[in-house]
């Protein structure tokens, strides 16, 4: 069964749901709803990635997401840490973290990598081309699930060479990051490429840009109709991201991806 993951963003700028979570008590008491829908795991961030986002000061990003890793981690809730920076990805670790969840995979801080091989943490590899200011300018690809795929590869032989042991690595094909539009579709429909890799892929769709697009509704409507409905497609491609092999799918609407997957089940008579 596919696990779920619910995202807490911790920020004040994210693409869908900046703002909501920046007080540690709000961030907690969302966390523990995630839970009790089906989260899996909570993946806690602190600084946003969407396109053209800046970057913000470590010691900024840590002071947001690190009581809120602590409160869960005390309170039994197994947790990720979305970050970029090694300093973060080791302070969470130290606070009970369990997995840092990298969308760079260690390629924007050079010392991510030793970092991750320093705690017990798992480690997600994002695939990822550059930093969000000017991702786009890098979404050039010929077979777009083989190039993603072949890089992801490169990766996990940096992080082996480091010290990570490949059991504890989970790779992601990095939907909307260096990607525009169509390409994120045929990196998903080749999906089987990174999973033939051997590792556990983590799959996170929810309320990108390119499902909008799909839909052929405006982005920017946050917390209306245009929410609501990508919701319903991050659910579809929960579904078929399950479908397709993936280990887990990372998501805001926790409910609606949990009742079509166990739609899935049904069907299959598990
Ligand atoms: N996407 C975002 C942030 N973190 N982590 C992983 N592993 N995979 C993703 O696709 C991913 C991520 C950007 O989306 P958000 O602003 O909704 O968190």
């Amino acid at each position: 069964m596919t696990a779920i993951w619910g995202i807490l963003n911790v920020t004040p700028d994210s693409f869908s749901d900046g703002g909501r979570f920046m007080d540690p008590d709000t961030a907690i008491a969302r966390a523990r709803m995630l839970r009790a829908q089906g989260a899996a795991i909570i993946d806690v961030g602190g600084e946003s990635t969407r396109p053209g986002a800046s970057r913000v000061p470590v010691e900024e990003e840590q002071r947001r997401v690190l009581p809120v890793v602590e409160a869960l981690s005390a309170d039994g809730i197994p947790v990720s840490i979305d970050t970029l920076n090694a300093g973060t990805a080791a302070a969470a670790a130290r606070a009970g973290a369990r997995i840092v969840n990298d969308v760079s995979g260690g390629l924007a801080d050079d010392g991510m990598l030793a970092a991750v091989a320093a705690s017990d943490a798992d480690f997600v590899i994002g695939h990822w081309r550059g930093p969000s200011g000017d991702m786009y300018a890098r979404a050039q690809y010929g077979r777009a699930a083989r190039e993603v795929a072949n890089e992801l590869r490169a990766r996990v032989s940096a992080a082996a060479s480091a010290g990570i042991a490949p059991s504890r690595l989970i790779l992601d094909p990095g939907i909307g990051f260096a990607k525009a539009g169509e390409q994120n579709w045929e990196v998903l429909r080749g999906l089987d490429e990174i999973i033939a890799l051997g590792h556990r892929v983590l799959v996170g769709t929810s309320r990108k840009r390119f499902l909008a697009e799909a839909l052929g509704v405006d982005g920017s409507d946050a917390g209306g109709d245009a929410e609501h409905r990508r919701d319903l497609a991050t659910a579809v491609t929960s579904v078929l991201a399950a479908r397709a092999g993936a280990w887990a799918v990372r998501v805001h609407d926790v409910a609606a991806t949990r009742d079509a997957l166990a739609v899935v089940s049904a069907w299959d008579g598990e």
